[in-house]
């Protein structure tokens, strides 16, 4: 049976609300489409749910103290019976324990940039999950707010192999371009599926990272982007944000400065990475 993980950071911390909630129903709707199950991980009440039902994910959407849950955060959620909304490292670990292979996303996390003369080290734990959990992730590469140069290197060092779906280059999230190379570049779910039966049968645990460029009525170039990621950026260390707030953060501050623009942009992207993820997972289970 073709199964689909979706994440929840991206509800409870990623989109405002009330496009959160009906892009989450929408993500499952167009796994469903294509003839795959979506299950949305999180955890309520300090329990971990794979697949959560509709009051559950309006719960998410909505409620106050919603814990961004990556890795390190899972124990506590758990032990404190808080409500958590899990990152692409914390679905990945539940989601591979669950037996799921494919799980889609909007952009990864990793390494943030950093100020000149600043030696901050802010590097998200998408990236070590990645190298960890033998899933199939689907992605628009990793969010643009990043330093993306030195996420492509880290995800190298990870043992990331790196999908370009219809593309030889890696997307920028907001972006088809961002400069940067991939591994491989697939142009079919069969293709894709291929590569993860052949990492299967080496042995490798690390995931098959597959970014597809946002769809391109929706894509903002970079050059119209960058300076608004920059100012985002700029006013993000004025205030002197740090580690889990500076994501959600900078998207927010993205989604007013674009006057929503980004915020579409990221809604279409999710969307047609939950259908391609499906796609691919229909071609896993065949
Ligand atoms: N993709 C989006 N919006 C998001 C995220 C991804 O389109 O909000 C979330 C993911 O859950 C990702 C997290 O794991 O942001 C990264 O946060 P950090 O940089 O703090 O690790
Ligand atoms: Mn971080």
């Amino acid at each position: 049976m073709p199964t689909v993980a979706l994440e929840s950071t991206v509800i409870a911390h990623g989109l405002p609300y009330p496009e959160n909630e009906q892009a989450a129903l929408r993500l499952e709707a167009a796994v469903c489409a294509e003839g795959a199950t979506p299950h949305t991980l999180g955890l309520i009440g300090g329990e971990v749910v794979v697949g959560l039902d509709a009051d559950q994910i309006r719960h998410l959407a909505t409620a106050e103290g919603v814990r961004k849950a990556s890795l390190r955060d899972l124990p506590l959620v758990a032990a404190q019976g808080l409500d958590g909304a899990t990152t692409v490292a914390a679905t990945m670990h539940l989601a591979h324990r669950a037996g799921l292979r494919v799980f889609a996303t909007g952009g990864i996390g990793g390494v943030h940039r950093t100020a000149p003369g600043e030696a901050t080290w802010d590097v998200s734990a998408d990236l070590t999950a990645l190298g960890r959990y033998p899933l199939v992730v689907v992605c628009a590469g990793a969010k643009a707010i990043l330093d993306l140069r030195a996420t492509r290197e880290a995800l190298e060092t990870q043992g990331v192999t790196v999908v370009g779906y219809g593309t030889d280059e890696m997307p920028a999230f907001y972006s088809a371009t961002s400069g940067l190379p991939v591994d491989v570049r697939c142009d079919t779910p069969a293709e894709v599926a291929a590569l993860a039966r052949a990492r299967d049968a080496l042995g490798l645990p690390q995931a098959l990272l597959v970014t597809v460029p946002p769809p391109a009525e929706a894509a903002v170039p970079v050059a119209e982007i960058e300076p608004v990621i920059a100012e985002a950026v700029a006013e993000m260390e004025a205030l002197g944000l740090r580690s889990g707030a500076v994501t959600p953060f900078l998207l927010r501050r993205l989604g007013a400065l674009t006057h929503g623009r980004s915020l579409d942009t990221n809604l279409a992207l999710l969307e047609q990475n939950a259908r391609i993820a499906a796609q691919i997972a229909v071609a896993l289970a065949g």
